[in-house]
């Protein structure tokens, strides 16, 4: 079993990493041309997002073929050389698994349409007349999860967009189709999987409507979902390689038993959660705004934190990815506290108990784009909630200022390279907007510079490859009462690491009281340690690392 606690894993979304052959979408030979910057960052894995054969309309999270390129990211051989030169430079390839549906376009939903109930099988199709859904479920993306097809008398259930139809993984066929997936993959190379929203596999046995809430209850964590991931991980033996699942509303029973380490039966390595995520939105709704809520920030990592230590389960650590915006923007600050923020955050995160992820432009601290019209959007959720935020009476200006805060579309603007033209990621005009700051904050500027956010992610992967505490330490949290400071103690036998976090733009004191003295400042974003009256003071957006001398 490979041990990935001292690794970090750099997310790529290739559609706006880098373009190499001037049509404005990223590709795969991109990816090549920067693999010296990856390296020089330090990362060990590079996960990329799907570039599988798809109609797009989910940016290729709606797989068409499972064992292809999409033409638009370049070719088979194409991935066959980015593995060999990765591996060249002792950094391994994920890929992303869309497990849980396919395309309408697959093959295989194409044949259920047909007719052929072999097909049908594969997919979660039920009778019924056009105006009576199966269930009230509503989709992720909006309306309602069920789609009827007239020509066949049924539905079928699509938890996402209505070209995403859900696989039926009750069926052993089905599960002996997505293991040969995993075996061509593996076959050529690739080091480790991530599996999306792979906890909602399992859809319970008998359908109800949900009077409660969105249906998520009866199929997150699904009645089957552990013993499903045991027999894929074991016939295929992916035990052996560094494996995440993404898990969506999910419980922390569950993910101490998804990551579990140390257990005859593996699943999976780590999991990703999102519940730290969820503290700026109000009443549960991602769609109204809401400041952060900082204690609630800091009870659900101490709860999942403590709780996956506990029961010896494995947690992803991240901030961003391609489907939240960017932190700065959201728990950190644009304006003058930018980089302080920026490296605030980035160390709260990368010191933590588990695997940190970074995802592409989070090294440069890159912010929300800001966009002002409805026509820069790509998402389809965004476009889909557009819609609904004005039935329910928006004004076009209150819709597009929720999207501008809450977009999935804020993470997946063009890499910034550099000032030059399209942020050095294009020759083309990119198929969507840069942020107007690349000429501010890109990769050229920050590469050089010693106090750069760039240069602060690249101290926190070295510090947890040289400090044991860091990678495989346990953790216990400080400051539980002090809304304003994120802090925890990493200890071995040898060593304690204090790291304490001002989540806020004034200044603020820390109430623990240690003997400062024995400890040295290892990492931080301010000169020296400042302290008034014997206190620590944390200046705005403070963090300061600490090692027992
Ligand atoms: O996301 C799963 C998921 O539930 C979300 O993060 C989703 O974007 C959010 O709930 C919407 O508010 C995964 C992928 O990361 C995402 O890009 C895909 O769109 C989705 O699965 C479907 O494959």
């Amino acid at each position: 079993m490979i041990d990935f606690k001292d690794k970090v894993i750099y997310q790529i979304y290739p559609k706006s990493f880098k373009d190499s052959n001037g049509d404005g979408v990223g590709d795969l030979k991109g990816i090549l041309e920067k693999l010296d910057y990856l390296k020089e960052l330090g990362v060990d894995y590079l996960w990329l997002t799907p570039v599988f054969p798809s109609p797009q309309k989910d940016n290729g999270y709606d797989v068409a073929d499972y064992c292809a390129i999409d033409p638009q990211f370049g070719t088979m051989e194409d991935m066959e050389q980015l593995i060999g030169e990765s591996g060249k430079r002792n950094m391994g390839i994920m890929l992303d698994m869309v497990f849980n549906h396919t395309s309408t376009s697959h093959p295989w939903f194409q044949k259920a349409l047909a007719g052929e109930k072999e097909f049908q099988d594969y997919y979660i199709f039920r009778d019924g007349l056009p105006n009576q859904l199966p269930t009230n479920w509503q989709s992720k993306f909006g309306g309602p999860s069920w789609e009827y097809v007239p020509s066949l008398g049924k539905w079928y259930l699509h938890l996402f967009d209505v070209t995403q139809a859900d696989l039926n993984w009750d069926n052993p066929k089905v599960r002996e189709e997505l293991k040969k997936v995993i075996l061509f993959w593996k076959e050529k190379g690739i080091q480790g999987f991530r599996f999306d929203v792979v906890n909602l596999i399992s859809k319970p046995d008998v359908f109800e409507d949900d009077f409660q809430g969105d249906g998520r209850r009866f199929y997150s964590d699904g009645p089957h979902v552990h013993e499903y991931l045991k027999e894929l991980v074991r016939d295929t033996k992916i035990g052996e390689l560094v494996t995440v699942g993404e898990m969506s509303s999910t419980h922390l029973k569950d993910c101490i038993q998804y990551s579990a380490q140390d257990v005859k039966d593996r699943e999976l390595s780590m999991c990703f959660h999102f519940h730290h995520l969820k503290v700026d939105y109000k009443d549960g709704d991602k769609w109204a705004l809401m400041e952060p809520d900082r204690m609630a920030l800091k009870r659900i990592f101490e709860e999942w934190q403590m709780g996956m230590e506990k029961g010896n389960g494995w947690n992803a650590l991240f901030w961003c990815n391609h489907d939240q915006p960017r932190i700065v923007s959201r728990f950190g600050s644009e304006g003058k506290y930018w980089k302080e923020s920026a490296k605030m955050l980035a160390a709260m995160i990368h010191l933590m108990r588990g695997t940190p992820y970074i995802y592409q432009g989070e090294e440069i601290g890159m912010t929300n784009p800001h966009y002002e019209k409805i026509s820069q959007y790509r998402d389809v959720e965004s476009l889909n909630y557009y819609e609904i935020l004005l039935q329910q009476g928006k004004t076009k200006k209150e819709a597009l200022s929720i999207l501008a805060a809450r977009s999935r579309d804020n993470s997946r603007t063009p890499m910034q390279w550099s000032c030059g033209k399209n942020g050095g990621f294009s020759d083309h005009s990119p198929w969507m907007d840069l942020a107007d700051n690349y000429w501010e904050i890109h990769v050229e500027k920050q590469r050089e510079e010693p106090d750069s956010v760039f240069s602060f992610y690249k101290a926190l992967i070295q510090m947890r490859k040289e400090m044991e505490v860091i990678s495989k330490g346990t953790i216990e949290f400080m400051e539980k009462e002090n809304p304003d400071v994120l802090a925890y103690e990493r200890k071995d036998k040898n060593k304690v690491v204090m790291v304490f976090g001002n989540l806020t733009e004034h200044k603020t004191t820390v109430w623990e009281k240690k003997p400062w003295e024995t400890f040295q400042k290892v990492l931080g974003n301010y000169e020296g340690l400042h302290r008034e009256e014997g206190q620590v003071i944390l200046r705005p957006y403070e963090v300061v690392v600490l090692e027992s001398m």
